[in-house]
């Protein structure tokens, strides 16, 4: 981005035209960056509750109320009671990726919970069994692909999620213009589905059979053909067995897509030359969301599309080594206390996160730490969690708004804004379409601590160091102990080194700076430290202010796989084994009730942007959109007030009467429902909408991956009186 600035303050923000994977491009969200920047509800110092109020304090008056609040709880019930929420924002921040891990286990809790299981759980499950790691994680090859099939995602406002990428419509409009194909299937008509050759409907909640079936019928036409990789998989017979019964004719009825339809989805995307299938929220947020990510791939095995251009390919970030130990996936190593739901990347589903605050008993949580989340607007059966975080002895929040969430906390410690630090992605560099890297200094200097030396800071009180430590001691001997690691590793580029002569080279910056530099210069285009000279650094990443372009993304497979088996275990047991509970699910018809959907909005992110006025003014945005057929049969016209009843909770809210959802499903954006007592937003409160989590149960799980229900979600619709 270009930031322009008139001493201390944004006076312009715009996409850097020279930037050669952006090329200019640039979402409402990056422009408005200015405004969260001077928005004045954001908190510019730490809040301590006293008397119910929150009143701002010092930063080391609100680190000693975290000591004095944390060991209070510690002393009385152990550290097991002490839980944590991470949120979606820390993927963004590089600062927040290096300091939690340490934060985690300086806690010394189990009870660790993050949106991930609101999210992308069970794509990080399916790919743990069939890759060997949960973040080796393919995505579209957009840019050479000549047929792209996506399901549940909407690129077109939401910019791709697990396949970042700037200008998504551009790249749509793009494979469209050269001949190519695009097939989106949604329950609604989305801004994406508008630009495909074919839309097609799909009833929520059934991307697992729609995918089994176009398998199915892969494998019983002989037309699977997996190409390069045929001696490098494992489990294909196994799987073909499997999907014998799943055919387009059984799939017809839970799907509503017309077996013909099925059939010629599955030859269609077998018969393009270079073709891809992904699927995203609406296809991982169900009760069958790691089967349905794993038949994605399925998917691309056997139509010869994985791992090479055009198809599903896997990014390698600037910083990742070249030498990964190959374990394999494991899941399950504990259980959660109440529900007994199986660990999944050292944590628990956030769906039980009530469960383990409100049932007494050794382990339940006393304290809770959130960063970067604001689970009461984001996380399943809103209104109990909400009444939850209120029964905690303690709380702090490391967030920059006093919000739905972090109004319940004792402590909120507020990071500097997104210009006050610098940045680099590191998360999303693994997700990307090219091979890319950049890096971008702060804009403006913080006046408070940085994220960084926040979280360090509460991982040296959680070990017992106090709130008087020195938040950089415990983060140089973090560094110290990486470079000790990697010196003693043979497969290391710097092995056997001086560690005292690598930490030289890494100079005087920040420490968080140099653990990044440190990783990139032993990644695989690193330097070496001087073993490759014309290898990369930070610094020479840096004399590259628009980014550097490595160019599109290229095959790595057999070698870059991490099973034990070094193989791809397309027929993993823990996959195969949840076929059962699809097909017994959908024997029967599961009735006709209506079910609910979520969508985005290209003006706001999750729950946390409509603080701003740009981004939420004009038209109300949080409507329930309802085809005409199903308003007409329940008496509800346009602009009518609509009551949404589920299992768990009901909201109203007007409705949008539109051909564009699917006849029996309702759709509801989510992130809204601002304005809770005790909140500071005046904007959001403003523009508060409902909050949809209100209606989605906190019971309803994807038993492989501990994710949330947040689609189909089976809902009554009536006026509302
Ligand atoms: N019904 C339904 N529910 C959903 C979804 C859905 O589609 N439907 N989507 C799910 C998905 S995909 C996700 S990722 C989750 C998101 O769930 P969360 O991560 O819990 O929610 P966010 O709205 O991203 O909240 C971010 C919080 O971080 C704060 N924040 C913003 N920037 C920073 C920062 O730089 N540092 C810190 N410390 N804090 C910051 C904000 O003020 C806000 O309180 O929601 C999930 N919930
Ligand atoms: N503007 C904007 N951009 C965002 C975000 C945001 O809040 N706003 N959030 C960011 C985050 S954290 C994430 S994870 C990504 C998510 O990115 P996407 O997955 O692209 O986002 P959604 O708009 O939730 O798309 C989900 C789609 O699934 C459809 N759907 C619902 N149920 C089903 C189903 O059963 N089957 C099928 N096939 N489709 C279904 C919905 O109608 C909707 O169109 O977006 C990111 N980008
Ligand atoms: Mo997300």
């Amino acid at each position: 981005m270009r930031i322009e600035v008139d001493g201390d303050t944004v006076t312009r923000v715009r996409g850097d035209l020279d930037d050669p994977i952006s090329k200019g491009f640039i979402c409402p969200k990056g422009s408005a960056l200015g405004k969260l920047h001077h928005d004045p509800d954001r908190l510019r110092r730490p809040l301590v509750r006293r008397d119910g109020r929150h009143v701002e304090v010092s930063w080391d008056e609100a680190f000693a109320e975290v000591e004095r609040g944390l060991s209070s709880v510690t002393t009385a019930h152990g550290p097991e009671s002490v839980g944590i929420y991470v949120g979606n924002p820390n993927a963004h921040n590089f600062q927040a990726n290096l300091a939690l891990r340490p934060l985690i286990k300086s806690l010394r809790t189990r009870q660790v919970f993050s949106a991930s299981t609101v999210d992308q759980m069970p794509k990080q499950v399916a790919c743990g069994y069939v890759f060997g790691h949960p973040f080796m994680i393919p995505v579209p090859d957009v840019d050479r692909s000549d047929h792209l099939l996506i399901l549940g995602a909407n690129p077109v406002e939401s910019n791709g999620s697990l396949a970042s990428a700037p200008d998504w419509p551009g790249k749509l409009a793009a494979l469209t213009g050269r001949g190519g194909r695009l097939v989106v299937v949604d329950p609604r008509r989305t801004k994406t589905a508008a630009l495909a050759q074919e839309h097609v409907r799909i009833r929520p909640g059934t991307d697992a059979v729609l995918l089994a079936a176009m398998a199915q019928e892969l494998f019983a036409g002989g037309l699977v053909s997996v190409g390069r990789l045929a001696p490098d998989v494992e489990g294909l017979p196994e799987l073909e067995a499997a999907l014998a019964a799943y055919t387009p004719e059984w799939a017809e009825g839970p799907t509503a897509i017309p077996a013909e339809t099925i059939r010629r989805m599955a030859r269609e995307l077998a018969a393009a030359e270079r073709a891809v299938v992904y699927g995203r929220i609406g296809t991982h947020t169900t009760e069958f969301g790691t089967v349905a990510a794993w038949l994605t791939d399925v998917l691309n095995l056997i139509t010869g599309n994985l791992d090479r251009p055009g198809g599903a390919m896997f990014p390698v970030a600037l910083h990742q080594r070249a030498h990964r130990k190959a374990t394999g996936f494991t899941s399950g190593r504990w259980s959660s206390r109440v529900k007994g739901l199986p660990e999944f990347i050292g944590e628990i589903p956030v769906a039980t996160m009530a469960d383990e605050i409100e049932i007494p008993g050794t382990g339940q949580i006393k304290a809770l730490l959130t960063v970067a989340g604001n689970p009461v607007l984001t996380t399943p059966d809103s209104n109990r969690l909400d009444a939850a975080l209120a029964t905690l002895e303690f709380m702090v929040s490391v967030d920059p708004y006093l919000n739905a969430t972090t109004r319940h906390a004792d402590v909120i410690l507020p990071p500097p804004s997104p210009l006050e630090r610098p940045h680099y992605d590191l998360a999303f560099q693994t997700l990307s379409l090219r091979n890319y890297a950049d890096w971008s200094p702060a804009v403006f200097q913080a006046d408070g601590p940085s994220e960084f030396e926040i979280l360090v800071k509460l991982t040296a009180i959680a070990a017992g160091l106090g709130a008087g430590a020195d938040p950089d001691t415990l983060a140089e001997a973090s560094l110290d102990q990486q470079i000790a690691t990697a010196v003693g590793r043979d497969d290391s580029p710097i092995a056997g080194r001086d560690p005292a002569d690598i930490k030289k080279m890494l100079g005087d910056r920040p420490v968080d700076e140099r653990i990044v530099d440190f990783m990139i210069r032993t990644g695989h285009r690193g330097d070496g430290f001087g073993a490759v000279p014309e290898g990369m650094a930070l610094a020479g990443l840096e004399a590259h202010p628009h980014g550097i372009d490595f160019g599109p993304l290229e095959s790595g497979l057999p070698g870059s796989l991490m099973t034990a088996s070094g193989k791809v275990e397309i027929g993993a047991a823990e996959l195969i084994g949840d076929l059962p509970r699809l097909k017994a699910t959908f024997a029967s018809s599961r009735g006709d009730r209506m079910l609910l959907v979520g969508r985005r909005q290209v003006r706001t992110a999750n729950s946390w942007t409509h603080n701003v006025e740009v981004l939420v003014k004009g038209k109300p945005a949080c409507t329930v959109q309802l085809h005409p057929d199903d308003a007409a049969r329940i008496g509800i016209t346009e602009g009518d007030d609509v009551r949404l009843r589920s299992e768990v909770g009901a909201i109203e809210l007007t409705v949008e009467i539109t051909e564009d959802i699917m006849p029996g499903v309702v759709s509801v954006p989510y992130g809204w429902g601002h304005g809770a007592p005790g909140t500071s937003q005046s904007v959001a409160e403003r523009y508060a909408g409902v909050n949809v989590n209100v209606l989605t149960d906190s019971g309803a799980i994807d038993p492989l991956s501990g994710n949330a229900r947040l689609n189909g979600i089976p809902v009554e619709v009536e006026a509302a009186r």
